[in-house]
């Protein structure tokens, strides 16, 4: 595929909630252009951007996937993003990398959290949208009423392109809204005619409503507008052209792929409508003395390219996607890894082709290109050259907030583990891995369920080890409320030399202090040289506490008397003799169960504030307060970590996914006698198993 002039280049991220039909559109556009000679389908895995095995056993997208197709002389990359919420990362990641947004929509959903999902970040991105109202022959789908709760809920700049001419099973064709033509479908064919009567009304309103969004885009058609006049095919179709690339207007156009209709209408409105490279703003970067610059999209200016996805590809290896933004990134090119400091050495530079790559000698300014076995390079970081250095603010992803404990399936799987989850995290920066020193477990920190899931199919194909997933530990601790003065005493008997230490504690509370050990013997009743005997049989049993066997917290023991044999007497007898004493001392000292409490924020939407705290309270929470925030309401509470393990899922289901929260660690507190108890069965049970 030859390059073409970057004025001609169009990046493209298709966005919108998961099932709304992103995939079936892609393959749709893509074998239109004459990319793919076969149609594939979602629903057998032959999807071409669904090339993914975990992709294809679920019928749905996983992970952003790109391809390219030239259409009048116009090189156009597409990428398709997974509506499902747990791959959110996938889709921020593609709205870094494109100039243009296509957000989905299905006719029979109405707006639904991937819809605002993807509304959101090309907002905050500045990406321009069109928007698609897809599946629109489907049982119930009616295609005017998703435009008109589009604009009821996001307001009057989005408006409508095209009238599609009937609903649901009736649905034939649409109405080209700025040359008032019909087009017809029929047996897969489709015909230009004239409107038909019965809809002049209703073209006549929803031109009105598209004349209304566009000619904001410019002042004098602005002024005829309010004047009334009237105004021309052509002054509209320039007013789309500039509103839509300057986000004053975003159209909404009408398809079935199943049908095939709306999908050639498609490919002309991205090459009219969507903005090309040259029509972004600059973009930002840090140079190497810390200086904001303003980079213009330019093939022979300095290089800047950002990388926004990382991919352990079967054949090539370790694959990078990158945005150039300004230069040329050649083949076998040094480079410089701005963001992390190093040398990067390139090798084939590629065009990406679903599964595929295509090599290419290199990729210029506004292309997305590939490049594999980059050696320090991950996701975000900038690549330019070693002067000027620059680089680019990083992606910034959700913070992972479900956890699960992992555990290597076999012995066998042990020693690939680590290195395959540090992989792992590589590929999805929403994921995380942590190890929680407290409970030794090794932590997988995700988006939800499935993301959790599809990571462990992964690391088996990908990476070749296999994992078992549970519930995290909680890490409870254990300490005193009150103090005692308690005796240990080892005797031991056999045969030759036996085993005699003997001492008294007293044991108290140690608010904050940690645990701390004291000698005030007086007389030499318990020798010296056995005092780190008895501190190590004090913290022996801190470290298991007698209770549930978790940490023992904030407690003093001091050694205050004993007695000692000239024989018998070792270190190893004390520490028993400590041991017995702390054991029994802290039973005495009305011993209880702490637990973390979290500090957690919630951000739901106002109509789903009853259900959030309601569900909250069942989870032991203590509302601490209420604020609006952007249209959203920002709960916050605290929570114990207990009750937070599944919270995501949870939070997801209330509020069909548009509640999203934040937690951390706030402080230990008492665990209420209750729940306390079942924590103390518990571990009587494991003790008694094994
Ligand atoms: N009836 C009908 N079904 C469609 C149409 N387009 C897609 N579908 C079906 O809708 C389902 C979802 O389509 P996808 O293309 O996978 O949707 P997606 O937006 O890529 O979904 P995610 O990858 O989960 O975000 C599949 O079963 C498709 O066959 C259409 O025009 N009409
Ligand atoms: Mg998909």
């Amino acid at each position: 595929m030859p390059h073409v002039d970057i004025s001609r280049l169009r990046n493209v991220v298709l966005a919108g909630h998961t099932g709304s039909g992103k995939t079936t559109i892609a393959e749709h556009l893509l074998h239109k252009a004459g990319v793919i000679n076969r149609m594939g389908r979602v629903d057998d895995g032959t999807a071409s951007l669904d090339f993914e095995p975990e992709e294809q056993k679920r019928n749905l997208s996983l992970s952003l996937a790109a391809n390219t197709f030239d259409r009048e002389g116009s090189h156009v990359t597409l990428i398709d993003t997974p509506g499902y919420a747990d791959f959110v990362g996938e889709v921020i990641s593609a709205f870094t990398a494109a100039d243009g947004a296509l957000i989905t929509m299905d006719a029979s959903g109405g707006v639904e959290a991937g819809t605002e999902t993807a509304i959101r970040l090309s907002r905050s991105t500045h990406t321009p949208a069109i928007f698609v109202i897809t599946r629109c022959e489907r049982e119930n789908a009616d295609p005017m009423a998703a435009v008109d709760a589009l604009r009821a809920e996001f307001g009057t700049k989005i408006a409508p392109l095209q009238l599609a001419i009937g609903k649901a099973d009736d649905f034939h064709g649409y109405v080209d809204l700025v040359h008032r033509v019909a087009w017809m479908y029929k047996d897969g064919q489709r015909q230009e005619a004239a409107v038909p009567d019965e809809l002049a009304d209703e073209v006549r309103l929803r031109r009105e409503q598209l004349l209304e969004a566009a000619a904001d885009a410019d002042d004098e058609v602005l002024m005829k507008f309010l004047e009334g006049e009237e105004i021309s095919d052509e002054e509209l179709e320039l007013c789309l052209h500039k509103g839509v690339k300057d986000s004053v207007l975003a159209p909404v156009m009408m398809t079935s792929a199943h049908r095939d209709i709306g999908i050639s209408a498609m490919l002309d409105a991205i090459i009219r409508y969507l903005p090309t490279p040259t029509e972004e703003p600059p973009v930002a970067a840090t140079d190497g003395r810390g200086e904001q610059v303003e980079v213009p999209p330019d093939a022979s200016g300095p290089l800047l390219a950002q990388v926004f996805k990382t991919t352990a590809d079967p054949f090539v290896g370790r694959l990078t996607y990158f945005r150039v933004w300004s230069g040329t990134l050649k083949s076998h090119d040094q480079v410089w890894n701005a963001t992390r400091g190093e040398e990067e050495r390139i090798a084939q530079v590629f065009y990406i082709k679903g599964k595929e790559q295509e090599p290419v000698d290199e990729i210029r300014a506004g292309e997305i290109g590939a490049v594999a076995k980059l050696v320090h390079t991950v996701t975000g970081d900038t690549l330019s050259a070693r002067d000027p250095a620059l680089t680019m603010p990083a992606i910034e992803f959700p913070e992972p907030t479900l956890p699960v404990a992992v555990e290597p399936a076999s012995k066998a799987d042990l020693d690939k583990l680590s290195g395959a989850l540090t992989r792992l995290q590589e590929e999805d920066p929403t994921l995380r891995v942590e190890r929680n020193t407290e409970t030794g477990e090794q932590l997988l920190w995700g988006q939800g369920e499935n993301q959790i899931q599809v990571a462990g199919e992964r690391l088996t194909r990908k990476f070749g080890t296999s994992i078992v997933t549970h519930a995290p530990r909680v890490p409870y601790r254990e300490t005193i409320r009150g103090s005692a003065k308690v005796e240990g005493r080892h005797k031991k008997q056999t045969g030759g030399r036996g085993q005699f230490g003997h001492v008294w504690l007293e044991i108290s509370p140690n608010p904050g202090g940690g645990v701390e050990f004291e000698t005030k013997v007086v007389g030499g009743v318990v020798p010296r040289q056995f005092f780190p005997g008895v501190e190590k049989g004090v913290r022996a049993v801190a470290e298991k506490g007698p209770m549930a066997g978790y940490p023992v917290v904030d407690f003093k023991a001091v050694l205050y008397d004993g007695s000692f044999h000239t024989v018998d007497s070792d270190e190893l007898s004390f520490r028993l003799a400590a041991q017995l004493a702390t054991r029994k001392g802290i039973a005495e000292s009305n011993p209880v169960l702490l637990e973390p409490i979290m500090d957690v924020e919630v951000r739901v939407p106002e109509a789903y504030m009853g259900d959030v705290n309601r569900d909250l309270n069942t989870r032991r929470g203590r509302l601490l307060g209420m604020d609006a925030d952007g249209g959203q309401q920002v709960l916050r509470a605290q929570v114990p970590q207990a009750e937070l393990f599944t919270y995501a899922t949870e939070l997801r289901s209330i509020t069909g996914g548009r509640g999203t929260f934040s937690a951390r660690l706030a402080q230990y507190e008492d665990v209420p006698t209750h729940v306390a108890q079942k924590i103390i069965d518990a571990h009587k049970a494991e003790g008694d198993e094994g």
